[in-house]
């Protein structure tokens, strides 16, 4: 089932006319030096390498509104006609999302590759059952905004991986769709988009917090009417959690909740900016730590996966990021297994409080409460001897003895700044 003989699909789709004139994070470089990086070591040719037609206003009308389409095209074409007009371009403010002539179109390129990603894997028959779609500009954070004014933010216009996830359930080719998001800002548009529906499970691990954009993804958000238990969010109240934190998310939450959805087709809404070094997330997840996850997720889930990028804006860890997840989707990766390392303070109270809201609705939440357990108490013994290497030490740079003994005496919800120092 899983030789890597089967390959992935690859789409790339850069935009590069959708680029700002006044800089941002948010630029075609990211996407062309993770392509070239892939050409590079050699995983281009093991991919079949594709492009993609943009979304059609229909497919885009299968989550968004007629006005927030309206709004996107009629902006993108006011700023061609006064492109330095920064207030018009830069509705948020500066360094936010930014409007260019090309933006509707490069959005619509995004979803166009992500949907057809989707139904190539989904396709009775498909020999090929993982993809990887390099896009931008990315998307989760697209609604369905039927509201006045504009409502495109953080850089997102349509949301691919939702237009995705409508369209496969639409046409019949899947019954139902889960989306993993762990980039590590809260996919408010995905979760908003689905919120109340009984057909897609969305997924979120992200920072979470007081000034944290996008101020949503609160643990206790978990649907609303048939959707009630299809939303799970895992929002960290800190920064610098690493490899063995995300880890314990996917194996105490996500892969648990996703094998009782078993869906017809898993969605990663794959951004890399909770990966070390990148300054928007200030976490410390490693290139081996995504592909690690997503060597897990395909131990246990069975249904065809496309991952697609989001966010990620420290091009060279990016450009590693995507190796080390094509990698795992081209079965290259099979070993998955970690060196165990300490796990940030956050982690033990931040799952077990998702767990405790979650078991309601997922009883593989509630049947494993004693794994759990064990889990937490390993990791604790782990993480006891005092030699630790560099890498422990800089994601978790407190823990001398004198400081893990406070950590035991009083339960601290404040954030670890000692991490975000140690940058
Ligand atoms: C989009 B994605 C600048 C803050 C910019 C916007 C973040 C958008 C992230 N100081 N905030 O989720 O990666
Ligand atoms: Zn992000």
């Amino acid at each position: 089932m899983k030789r890597s003989s089967d390959g992935a699909l690859l789409f790339c789709e850069a935009a590069v006319e959708h680029h700002s004139p006044w800089k941002s994070i948010e630029k075609p470089s990211r996407v062309l030096s993770a392509h070239e990086h892939l050409r590079r070591c050699g995983l281009l040719r093991q991919c079949t390498v594709l492009t993609a037609p943009s979304a059609s206003e229909a497919e885009l009308r299968e989550v968004h509104s007629q006005r927030h389409i309206d709004e996107v095209v009629r902006l993108s074409a006011a700023v061609g006609d006064d492109p330095h007009n920064r207030t018009l371009a830069e509705p948020d403010g500066r360094g936010g999302v930014y409007y260019t002539a090309a933006a509707d179109e490069a959005a619509r390129r995004a979803c166009g590759c992500v949907l057809e990603a989707s139904r190539a894997v989904l396709q009775p028959g498909a020999r090929i059952r993982r993809a990887f779609a390099l896009v931008r500009p990315p998307g989760h954070h697209a609604g369905y905004d039927d509201t006045e004014g504009h409502r495109a933010e953080g850089f997102c216009f349509y949301n691919s991986a939702a237009v995705a996830a409508a369209c496969v359930l639409r046409s019949g080719l899947a019954a139902k769709v889960a989306i993993l998001d762990w980039d590590v800002h809260h996919g408010n548009g995905t979760q908003r988009l689905f919120y109340g529906r009984q057909d897609v499970l969305y997924l979120s691990i992200h920072r979470m917090g007081r000034g944290y954009y996008p101020q949503t993804g609160h643990n206790d958000e978990v649907g609303e009417g048939d959707g009630v238990g299809l939303n799970v969010n895992i929002g960290w109240p800190g920064d610098g959690l690493g490899d063995a934190d995300y880890m314990a998310a996917m194996e105490l939450v996500v892969i648990p909740v996703l094998l009782s959805f078993a869906p017809d087709l898993l969605i990663i809404s794959s951004g890399f900016d909770a990966a070390e070094g990148d300054v928007q997330g200030r976490m410390n997840v490693t290139p081996k730590g995504f592909g690690d996850m997503m060597c897990r997720v395909q131990q246990h889930v069975c249904c065809p996966i496309v991952a697609s990028l989001e966010g990620g804006y420290c091009e060279p860890v990016l450009s590693l990021c995507c190796e080390h997840v094509l990698r795992a989707l081209l079965g290259m990766e099979r070993d998955c297994s970690q060196r165990r390392q300490a796990m940030h303070k956050l982690t033990e109270p931040t799952l077990r409080e998702v767990i405790h809201i979650q078991q309601a609705h997922w009883p593989s939440l509630r049947t494993q409460e004693e794994r759990t357990h064990n889990y937490f108490l390993a990791a604790q013994q782990d993480s006891k001897p005092t030699r630790s290497s560099s890498r422990v030490r800089k994601a978790w740079p407190v823990d001398s003895s004198a400081a893990s003994k406070k950590r035991h005496q009083k339960k601290a919800s404040s954030s670890p700044k000692a991490s975000s120092a140690a940058r």
